[in-house]
């Protein structure tokens, strides 16, 4: 028997499902979940219905874009409101990794905090501060609180969400080397891997972006129609793993990361057009952070990204990332160097319920 009922469970735990950007899962409070970790992880494997290709015994939407879990904590850091851990809670196999961070449940964070009452609430916007404990940075949403409380309707729009939504901007600064150190870790905004030029980069997701006409593809193809490409797949996965040791996250074949990035040019007026392998399965979208380390490789001179890439001038560049049901535009505050020092985007986030779920 567990000394709490909230740990114990056959009662359950309480969770909160939410939409966060384009992705969906669930977010908890960190006091509610099991304190070890492959106890945890067992429960949210089962909360999820994993491993299984359908998730017919879970919560999950047999998508790694809906099989995702926020950890939330009042944070004992100076300056910051809530610690956030992101886990991926992997669809077919029996893995929780918290080997990435993820901008997009990132946006359901801040009203999951004020919600459950570690965040007070102002008349008007409330800012929360984050700590993305996964990648050690911090990430600042401004969450819309008209009379004190979370709304979630608005007039934002996102492309890859259906109608709109309340408007939660969130500011990124130092996001480079998140997980892999450096922005380059190789050192090298151009490498060679298999006769493809990469480049291995991370400013908040790590991320291995390539000309999509080198792989012999259009890089405009649906998703479904690149997962269908076994040839691709199998050359994407061979770089990925070469990728892995030279970005220093060591060896990735049970990882979430490096993200897969094809490169085209963009064909909506944007920066640059690209379709992610996430890694295994093609995103319908774009990760927020992905989407922020693809804009950081547009800027670099030289890069397989900026031979094909619109990035404009000036010190504030907003770079339009498109991706097979739309675009996400990257805000980028360059320094004096032409470095990105801050990056800015826009997101929405619902709550779909509050309750009790069950491992
Ligand atoms: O890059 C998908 C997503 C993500 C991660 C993924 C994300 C990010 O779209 O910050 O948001 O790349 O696994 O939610």
């Amino acid at each position: 028997m567990s000394e709490t009922p909230s740990r114990d469970e056959d009662q359950g735990i309480r969770c909160m499902w939410m939409r966060g950007g384009t992705s969906k899962g669930g977010y908890f409070l960190a006091e509610d979940l099991p304190q070890d970790t492959a106890a945890r992880d067992a429960f949210l494997l089962r909360v999820m219905g994993s491993p299984d290709a359908r998730q017919i015994d879970g919560m999950g939407g047999a998508d790694p874009l809906t099989s995702k879990v926020a950890v939330v904590r009042r944070s004992e850091r100076e300056d910051v409101d809530v610690d956030y851990l992101f886990l991926q809670v992997f669809v077919d196999r029996p893995i929780v990794t918290d080997a990435q961070n993820c901008g997009n449940i990132l946006a359901g964070v801040g009203p999951f905090a004020i919600e459950r009452g570690l965040v007070e609430a102002k008349d008007g916007t409330t800012n929360v501060r984050i700590f993305m404990e996964n990648t050690g940075q911090i990430a600042v949403a401004s969450v819309p609180t008209p009379g004190g409380r979370v709304t979630y309707r608005g007039e934002a729009r996102i492309d890859g969400v259906p109608g709109t939504a309340a408007a939660v901007p969130i500011e990124f600064k130092d996001t480079a080397g998140s997980s892999c150190g450096v922005l380059l870790p190789t050192g090298n905004a151009v490498d060679v891997i298999d006769g493809i030029e990469v480049t291995m980069i991370d400013n908040g997701m790590p991320c291995v972006v390539m000309r999509a006409s080198d792989l012999g593809v259009t890089g405009y193809e649906t998703p479904a129609e690149l997962e269908a490409n076994a040839e691709l797949r199998a050359k994407l996965e061979a770089i990925r793993l070469k990728a892995g040791p030279m970005m220093n996250l060591g060896d990735v074949a049970e990882k979430s990361v490096p993200k897969m990035t094809l490169v085209a040019p963009a064909r909506e007026g944007g920066a640059i057009s690209t379709r992610t392998f996430i890694p295994h399965r093609c995103h319908d979208a774009i990760g927020v952070l992905g989407a922020v380390s693809v804009a950081s490789a547009c800027l670099l001179p030289g890069t397989p990204a900026a031979s094909l890439a619109n990035v404009g001038s000036g010190r504030t560049r907003t770079l339009a990332i498109e991706h097979p049901t739309g675009e996400m535009s990257v805000v980028a505050t360059l320094d004096e160097a032409g470095e990105v020092q801050s990056a800015a985007i826009l997101r929405t986030a619902r709550k779909l319920f509050d309750g009790v779920v069950y491992g």
